[in-house]
């Protein structure tokens, strides 16, 4: 007897990609999908898709997992709840931070790090390199040596604290990713406008949490935008700009794109589809809400779709950082304290897929096939992840088998260790039903079929988002500056 062709069939359902949606089966043979077509010979097994809409898996390029926040407060999740909470939510491949801190080594911070992720990630993953203590070991050797083993993106705050990097270490950082090929995604506001504003509010007595959006002015975002803009401009570094939240900020990234900058740029779902009104709740209870920057206005949200829909923004990730509301993570600094003692974030690896299918899909925003391309095709796409967010032979066999009809009506109960859900109460369409992570099946019928450690590290190439344009600022000509070299 002749043995199967395949090891898996998915067989009925209709194939959704970046550009197509068609109706065929998939076959898939050591964990890579082998072929696409219709009336595809037997599989050792088979699944049935009649009904269903089948899609690469989710791609999130922007979790905080197992992380130690700016304020020294461990996040809520490890690897494994987190790449839980992910696979439940049809996410199957992450880009978490290994997050130096002050002081610390950036390399023995990625080996630590490491450790973490091999034990716990049931998905796989790759990190961004998180740089906090840009020293000269730091800049001139961990980060290119790093990068060079394939950890092919470097994040940098532009505020916080206890992690800020200030203009000069930002140059520093921005060249050392360029020449070594990686691109550098940034956390831009303006710091001392945050600093400022909000110790006026705290001055005056204004501490409840809805006054976290009044303390993280559009302003400090627009400004942070422009000066980050305008070092990628003099270095020619390939920048992400992380979670936009305003309509300003679109605006000055398109005018920028438009202008030949190398700029990429994402955006979360709180931002498309939660306001400040979030924050406004009795007592301490919007702290659930509280993320940096915060939740905007009702025109915002639809800035932000027109610039998805553009173009001017390419990615759409969570932003996943996730504190319980209670005295290990939110309420950390007691039971009432000033907005600016919570920490900030939310959780978003589980949600991120389900809510954007729902406003996308279910809704009619942009579309199925947008959908699959801005959370799992361009994401993987620019981030350089090998065989991942897309249906193509060799590919990677990471798929979600999704229901289009379900709806849900959503509950604080997630997969993840936060203890809560900042969309609980909203009814969605659409549900990720069952999940394969290189072609095997991870959750189904409820359930997770996955070990802890099972995820895999996915080391980068520099591709084409961390190539430079090519286009010398002038002050970097030599020819035209008595022949200063100065990169
Ligand atoms: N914003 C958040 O809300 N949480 C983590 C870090 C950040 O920038
Ligand atoms: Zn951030
Ligand atoms: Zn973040």
């Amino acid at each position: 007897m002749t043995s199967p062709a395949f090891d898996t069939v998915i067989r009925g359902g209709t194939l959704a990609t970046a550009s197509e949606v068609v109706r065929a089966d998939l076959g898939i043979r050591d964990g890579r999908i082998a072929a696409i077509g219709i009336g595809l010979p037997e599989g050792a097994q088979e699944l049935d898709a009649t009904g269903r809409l089948v899609l690469p898996g989710g791609v999130d390029t922007h979790c905080h997992i197992e992380q130690l926040s700016g304020g020294g407060l461990m996040n809520a999740d490890t690897f494994e709840t987190a790449t839980r909470s992910a696979a439940f939510g049809g996410t199957t491949s992450v880009i978490s931070f290994a997050a130096q801190h002050r002081g610390a080594s950036l390399a023995r911070t990625v080996e630590d790090y490491a450790a973490l992720a091999r034990k716990g990630a049931i998905i796989d993953y790759a990190f961004h390199l998180m740089v906090a203590n840009p020293d000269a070991q730091t800049i001139a050797t961990d980060l290119p040596a790093l990068i060079q083993a394939g950890h092919r993106s470097v994040k940098v705050f532009m505020t916080y604290d206890a992690v800020q990097v200030d203009d000069q270490a930002l140059l520093d950082v921005m060249l050392s990713a360029r020449e070594a090929g990686a691109l550098v995604c940034v956390h831009a506001e303006n710091h001392g406008l945050l600093k400022w504003m909000g110790e006026r509010l705290a001055k005056r007595g204004y501490t409840a949490p809805k006054y976290h959006a009044v303390s993280h002015p559009r302003a400090a975002e627009v400004e942070a935008f422009h000066r980050l803009i305008a070092f990628s401009e003099l270095l020619d570094t390939p920048i992400c700009i992380f979670h936009v939240s305003t309509a300003e900020g679109a605006a000055v990234i398109r005018e920028a794109r438009g202008r030949g900058v190398k700029i990429y740029a994402e955006t979360c779902p709180h931002y498309l589809l939660m306001t400040a009104a979030e924050l406004d709740r009795p007592g301490i209870e919007g702290a659930k809400w509280i993320c940096s920057p915060p939740q905007r206005e009702t025109a915002d949200q639809e800035a932000l779709w027109r610039a998805l829909a553009l173009g001017d923004l390419q990615i759409l990730s969570s932003d996943h950082a996730p504190y319980r509301f209670d005295a290990s993570g939110k309420l950390s600094a007691g039971a009432n304290p000033p907005f600016k003692q919570i920490a900030n974030g939310m959780p978003g690896l589980e949600m991120r897929m389900p809510m954007l299918f729902d406003a996308m899909v279910s809704r009619g925003r942009l579309g199925l096939s947008k959908f699959v391309e801005l959370t799992a095709t361009a994401p993987a796409r620019i981030y350089d992840l090998p065989g991942k967010g897309a249906l193509a032979i060799g590919f990677d066999a990471d798929i979600v088998l999704w229901d289009p009809q379900k709806t849900v009506t959503l509950t604080d109960a997630l997969h993840c260790n936060t203890g809560y859900n900042p969309f609980a109460g909203r009814s969605i369409t659409g549900w990720p039903e069952t999940v394969l992570r290189r072609g095997e099946i991870i959750v189904a019928d409820g359930a997770l079929r996955a070990e802890a450690g099972s995820g895999r590290l996915l080391l980068r190439e520099a591709g084409e988002a961390t190539r430079p344009t090519g286009r010398l600022a002038p002050e970097f000509d030599p020819a035209r500056n008595f022949g200063a070299e100065l990169y």
